[in-house]
């Protein structure tokens, strides 16, 4: 046995090899061990206010990197990170959670021991839940087995995984890490993959109106690419949903819209509906993005893959890896030569935005001058809230570039996310728009951007409450939140000159402190855009009335 190498070192060793750069987390005694190895190794330390801002930061990395890491100490670290890991199991994030807890010693003998809930099994039965792998490391000589096969689990089936660590075994020494786990994705079945693409060749070939509707497993199996390719290869017009907004860029000439049931455009509704073929990738239906299941499909004209499974009609195809069915698709349907098939009307160009003088902020005006400033180096994270609804106006030309949880829809998920973001891909920007409510949930990790020198820009939709709980049901009292002095935060948190505050009530307002943010590349740069008469964007309205229709 190599003395040099720990449990600690073996799993620090296997998380760098897979491309982790970043550790996010909160220390506490039964993880000290571990975190004087995290810093002696090349992995960064990021510490965050909260275990939960740390769930988050590192979802927002994954959803960048490909892979995200956490670390949090027994019971109390442990309980407070699992909203955030909950959302990253809802929406197929890959997280490896680490947890510290009490040495082996005392476990066997069931001592009374601080952080304990009730027993020492319970914090591994609520990540259990939520996770799709989950192991305790007990010994030394089972521990790379066991690191090795959970991370396996994470990376193969892209959810998140729990590894608890008790504070003994963190030093104890261990063998060497060896090659790499083999991390090759599950294989289709090969007669069902050849039988399901023939059949949709078919299909897709006779039709004289097919679309392709881009879903989001499309942005969680890394298929963007492949899926181009397709639509390219074939010139099949193409809808995304906002869960997949932005899989396939924005700008593209056979980009029709965004499709989300009875809430869409009508034209991009009508393309899709009316689809004599319509070729259904890697889309869930979930309330949002169907409008509260407001869509109007015809399965018998459909084909759909998701779930490892392509649906043809009422026959299912098991075993089929969404990847392996794009890419031989591609290679097998006919090009559509005629302009048939292309979009009745584009709606992708961003139009400049340019200010009324004297004129008083609206929701409409905001979301539109955001647009306009919005480039290929920016990554817009849209809270849940009005952010939401106006999402599907923004035009983002790449995948990667647009940040939400569309199913989960936690608020307070996006500021930290932000760091994730940020850490993950130096090179870019992360823009943060959120509204009040949301970002009272975890505001405090402004202090962590300001700290780790990450230029987020943090657009602050202040409507003076919940906004979207005030459409979506007869407002009450329960909407109402305290009235903070949003641009004065950046100042309470940063003890340099490193960030920068501005309010905004009127569009010069706003455009002027837009140019100061891009101004200001270095700095984190908060705009409280003040929004009167609690005005909210469109979608919020059509929203706000189909929820109070379905009651
Ligand atoms: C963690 C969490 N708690 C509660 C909710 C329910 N919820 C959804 S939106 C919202 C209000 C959002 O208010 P704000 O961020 O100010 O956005 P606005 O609608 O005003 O634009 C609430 C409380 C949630 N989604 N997540
Ligand atoms: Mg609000």
């Amino acid at each position: 046995m190599n003395t040099h190498c720990t449990v600690s070192r073996y799993l620090l060793s296997r998380l760098q090899g897979l491309g982790i750069k970043h550790l996010f987390g909160v220390p506490g005694d039964y993880v000290l061990n571990f975190l004087d190895e995290v810093v002696a190794s090349p992995v960064k330390w990021v510490g965050t206010c909260n275990e939960l801002n740390a769930g988050y930061a590192a979802d927002g990395y994954a959803r960048c990197n490909g892979l995200g890491a956490a670390l949090v100490t027994y019971g109390v670290g442990g309980l407070s990170i699992l909203n955030a890991v909950a959302g990253a199991y809802a929406e197929r994030i890959p997280l490896i959670i680490i947890s510290g807890a009490p040495p082996t010693g005392q476990k066997a003998s069931g001592a009374l021991v601080h952080h304990l809930i009730s027993d020492y099994y319970l914090q591994l039965v609520m990540f259990k839940k939520i996770t799709c792998d989950t192991a305790v490391l007990s010994s030394a000589n089972t521990a790379p087995e066991e690191i090795d096969s959970v991370i396996r689990n994470c990376i193969i089936q892209k959810l998140p995984v729990y590894l608890e660590i008790p504070s003994d075994i963190a030093l104890a020494p261990c063998r060497s890490p060896g090659e790499m786990p083999d991390l090759a994705p599950l294989p289709s079945d090969k007669t069902s993959l050849a039988e399901c693409i023939s059949k949709t060749v078919e299909m897709l070939d006779r039709a004289a109106h097919p679309l392709l509707l881009a879903g989001m497993e499309l942005h969680r199996l890394g298929l963007g690419n492949d899926a181009l390719h397709l639509v390219e290869a074939t010139e099949l017009p193409f809808a995304t949903m906002l869960s997949s907004k932005s899989v396939l860029p924005e700008l593209h000439p056979q980009f029709v819209g965004i499709y989300q049931g009875g809430w869409s455009r009508e034209v991009v509704r009508r393309q899709v509906e009316d689809a004599d073929c319509l070729l259904s990738l890697g889309v869930w239906m979930t309330d949002l993005d169907t409008g509260l299941f407001s869509e109007n499909l015809d399965s018998r004209r459909m084909v759909s893959a998701a779930g490892s499974q392509v649906c043809i009609g009422n026959h299912h195809y098991r075993e089929i890896q969404l990847g392996d069915f794009i890419r031989g698709l591609a290679s097998r349907v006919k090009p559509r030569s005629y302009l048939i098939s292309h979009p009745l009307e584009s709606n992708h160009l961003r139009k400049q935005f340019t200010p009324e003088p004297s004129c008083v902020l609206t929701a409409p005006r905001l979301y539109e001058c955001l647009d306009s400033f919005l480039d290929d180096q920016m990554v817009l994270l849209a809270e849940p809230g009005d952010a939401f609804c106006a999402a599907p106006e923004f035009h983002i030309e790449e995948a990667q570039n647009f940040i939400i949880q569309p199913y989960y829809c936690s608020i307070g998920f996006c500021t930290p996310a932000a760091l994730g973001v940020a850490l993950a891909c130096p090179g870019k920007r992360p823009v943060v728009l959120s509204g009040d409510g949301a970002f009272q949930m975890t505001a405090q990790e402004i202090s962590s951007l300001i700290r780790e020198r990450c230029p987020a820009i943090i657009i602050l939709i202040n409507n003076d409450g919940y906004l979207i709980e005030r459409k979506l049901h007869k407002d009450g009292p329960y909407n109402d939140i305290q009235m903070w002095q949003y641009s004065k935060l950046p100042g309470v948190f940063d003890n340099a000159n490193y960030s920068i505050g501005i309010q905004a009530s009127t569009e010069e307002e706003l455009a002027q402190a837009m140019q100061i943010a891009i101004r200001e590349k270095e700095k984190l740069v908060l705009i409280e855009a003040r929004l009167p008469n609690r005005d909210c964007s469109a979608g919020l309205e059509r929203i706000g009335k189909a929820f109070r229709q379905a009651k």
